[in-house]
């Protein structure tokens, strides 16, 4: 018998995650049968992450959808039958053309995030079309939009130290950053720079798998990040740690920050941090005297009402002490920032009409409950690459609004997560293997290529495919919508850029992955001598730009410069420390009631809500848990395993309790990414949707509940 003919191919991890890894696809007889990382991509290295290691299951899961769905019976009863794509678009557009001809265009409202990272099937994939229709414009600030604000106010658009340069580096902090678990390829590097003597610090207010790993893991009161920042400023200043030259050359304000600083003691930032005076000092004194000193920026700084105004504070330190003059010195908020992408032919923001209203994504809830007072109300929502109801802030409002009878709601998914579950009509949407693509990346500077190699299961169809056919049946014209996935990649990539010399999608087809170019990792030093891409040149402690309130919001995820909500809100011109809403600290009220504070930080087995319906995953990453204090279970009379309601008044969910001391008493933690239908409730149903301090981020770790043993 003649051998089984595997093939392989290059593949791009598309999940959205700043690993972006680089894998290679085993393929037989057109179906995906192995996947593993690729050993010559620089951060894959050949390994993959825990929810990766099985991505041909993920394909050919047996929940998977695989047809077009109509619903049966009612909103969010899983009931559905099956139907034809023809019966499907058909009964889309002509809902359309009904809510348009009654309400008006921006009756309709898209609403995606980065379930697929590709530059065709991604982020952006849909706005052509949804903008073509002039349908409402989804304002899309999930993930990194508050500390890309600050970054962008501080430092410009750039992609700053290069996370492979960390192998350089002598100190490293990592600053609400779960690397080992969110990040674990870039983790790589921070582990050479400790196998060769490098110290790392972690700040974190619980001790993650990442805190673990520490020399020195911080334990900081969440939302205080701003004042143990302020408090370095002020120690590094008063101490004469600062690098007066690179000061004066390469910055502005400094006079101004000084000043502001002056009263930002450690004594003061330790009343409100939980840090001790003495450690905050010897914290700034290490990073001040360790050079290359490199930190990271997680995500997590950002969801307090102070958060920007923290990650403005953090992002001034490498100017200060000059960390920027060495390779493997300086700061990173994310790396896209310098990536070729062609963003306006993606999304076509010309194409908006004027006047169209933009609805930001995590307040989706109070938009479809009519709580947001909106004329025309939205009548049909279309989702695909997100999953809202357990992944967006007040969980239970996204719920009623979804039950809404008169609401026509389409879904493009995988799988009926909790979302689609309240789906009119179900399309089924293509996965990794099935589609072309280049994956963008904002934890690395690679282009890293997708090759379309497994034969489409059932009926399903890419994202790009979905919106050209509803495109053709709208009647669009623009050769946008036209595009195959081909096309598409020589469009969507600013090829002749300097970043991408001697780059084509023909040399990523052949190689699988290429580094864009802006300099190697073992040389990369961009800010050495200023050159920072802000309106003085130079890293603005003080920003004019900030005081004038004239510049964008969201930056990068939304690109719409002119149609930015708050535009022209002025911010404190100078960075600081901001108070959360809620802590026990700061309202001591609201936690006479709610006594303790929560965060829901990224679980360790699941991708956001993705594998979170895999029974193998389930099993590795554990059921549904909060961590508490012995203190705080003791008080309540919780032990080990106790099921437990967590509450407020927005929400409730009901979990086990893990008694630990990895956390200090008052903070309790769960995790995100479970599915609701699986479970009774998620971590977002006590979540706020109100907005953090800059770039409309969620404020969803600004948060106090009460916890208590379910009888
Ligand atoms: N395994 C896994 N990997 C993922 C994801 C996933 O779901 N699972 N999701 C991906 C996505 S979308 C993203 S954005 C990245 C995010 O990855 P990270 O940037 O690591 O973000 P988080 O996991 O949200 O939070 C990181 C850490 O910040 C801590 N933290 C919470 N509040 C504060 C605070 O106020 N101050 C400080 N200093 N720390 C705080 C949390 O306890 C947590 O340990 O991970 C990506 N990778
Ligand atoms: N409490 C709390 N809430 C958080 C966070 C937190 O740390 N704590 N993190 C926030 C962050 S950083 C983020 S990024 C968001 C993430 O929030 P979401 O982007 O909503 O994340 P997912 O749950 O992974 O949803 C992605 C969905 O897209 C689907 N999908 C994947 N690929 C494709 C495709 O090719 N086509 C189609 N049609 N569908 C596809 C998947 O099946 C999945 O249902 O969550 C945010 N919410
Ligand atoms: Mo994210």
């Amino acid at each position: 018998m003649a051998a089984q003919l595997k093939e392989t191919y290059y593949g791009g991890c598309p999940h959205d995650c700043p690993d972006t890894c680089s894998m290679v696809f085993e393929v037989e007889d057109g179906k995906l049968t192995g996947v593993h990382g690729n050993p010559e991509h620089p951060m894959t290295r050949g390994g993959l992450c825990v929810k990766l290691d099985d991505y041909e299951k993920r394909h050919y899961h047996p929940d998977r959808v695989l047809h077009p769905l109509r619903r049966t019976g009612p909103k969010g009863s899983k009931q559905f039958e099956r139907i034809s794509w023809d019966e499907a678009l058909n009964e889309v557009i002509s809902r359309w053309k009904d809510i348009i001809d009654e309400y008006g265009t921006q009756a309709i409202a898209p609403y995606s995030y980065l379930g697929h990272q590709g530059l065709i099937h991604g982020l952006n994939g849909g706005d052509a079309f949804f903008n073509r229709l002039g349908a409402t414009v989804c304002e899309r600030t999930f993930c990194g939009e508050g500390s890309a604000t600050a970054w962008v106010l501080t430092n410009g658009p750039t992609s700053g130290v290069d996370p492979e340069s960390f192998a350089h580096s002598k100190y490293i902090i990592l600053w609400g950053c779960n690397s080992v678990s969110t990040n674990l390829h870039a983790w790589h590097f921070v582990k050479d720079a400790k196998d060769r003597g490098a110290k790392l610090i972690v700040i974190d207010p619980y001790r993650s798998r990442t805190a673990r790993q520490a020399d020195w893991h911080v334990t900081i009161r969440p939302g205080t990040d701003g004042a143990l920042a302020m408090a370095m400023i002020h120690t590094i200043i008063e101490e004469n740690l600062v690098d007066q030259d690179y000061v004066d050359n390469y910055t502005v304000g400094f006079k101004e920050l000084a000043e502001r600083a002056g009263t930002r003691t450690p004594e003061w930032a330790a009343e409100i941090t939980g840090i001790p005076a003495d450690d905050i000092r010897t914290l700034a004194r290490e990073y001040a005297a360790n050079n290359p000193a490199a930190i990271r920026i997680g995500v997590a700084v950002e969801r307090n009402w102070g958060g920007g105004q923290a990650i403005r504070a953090i992002s001034c330190l490498p100017s200060l002490t000059g960390a920027w003059r060495e390779v493997g010195g300086g700061i990173y908020q994310m790396t896209f920032w310098e990536h070729p992408y062609k963003l306006d032919v993606i999304s076509q923001p010309q194409l908006i009409p004027e006047g169209t209203r933009v609805i930001n994504n995590l307040q989706i809830g109070r938009a479809l409950t009519g709580e947001m007072e909106l004329d025309p109300p939205i009548m049909s929502l279309m989702c695909w690459n997100s999953n809202p109801v357990t992944q967006a802030p007040e969980g239970d409002k996204i719920i009623k609004g979804l039950e809404r009878e008169d609401l026509f709601m389409v879904s493009a998914e995988h799988f009926i997560s909790d979302t689609a579950a309240y789906a009119d009509i179900v399309l089924p949407a293509a996965m990794g293997a099935e589609m072309e693509d280049i994956i963008l990346s904002w934890g690395h500077n690679y282009l890293t290529y997708n090759t379309k190699c497994a034969d489409l299961p059932g009926e399903v169809l890419s994202n790009n495919e979905i919106f050209n056919r509803l495109a053709a049946r709208m009647g669009f014209e623009e050769d946008r919508f036209k595009w195959s996935d081909s096309e598409c990649l020589e469009h969507f990539v600013d090829w002749d850029s300097p970043a991408c010399e001697g780059l084509s999608v023909d040399y990523l087809r052949e190689n699988g992955y290429a580094r864009i170019k802006i300099g190697e990792p073992h040389e990369r030093a961009p800010h050495k001598e200023g050159n920072f891409p802000t309106p003085s040149g130079k890293c603005e402690f003080f920003s004019e730009t900030a005081a004038n309130g004239n510049f964008i919001i969201a930056p990068f995820r939304q690109m719409y410069e002119d149609m930015q909500p708050g535009n022209s809100e002025p911010l404190d011109s100078l960075p600081d420390y901001v108070p959360s809403k809620e802590s026990p600290q700061t309202n001591p009220e609201l936690a006479g009631k709610y006594p303790l504070n929560i965060i829901a930080p990224k679980s360790h087995g699941f991708l956001n809500s993705c594998y979170a319906n895999m029974d193998n995953k389930i099993k590795r990453q554990g059921e549904q848990f909060v961590m508490l204090s012995e203190a705080d279970a003791g008080e309540r009379g919780i032990s080990e395993g106790d099921p437990v309601r967590v509450f407020n008044d927005r929400g409730a969910f009901e979990v086990v309790a893990k008694v630990t001391d990895d956390v200090n008493p008052g903070l309790v933690v769960s995790s995100l990414g479970y599915w609701r239908q699986l479970n009774n409730g998620t971590a977002n149903v006590v979540s706020s949707a109100d907005f953090a301090d800059m770039g409309h981020a969620p404020r969803v770790f600004d948060s106090l509940v009460q916890v208590g043993r379910v009888a």
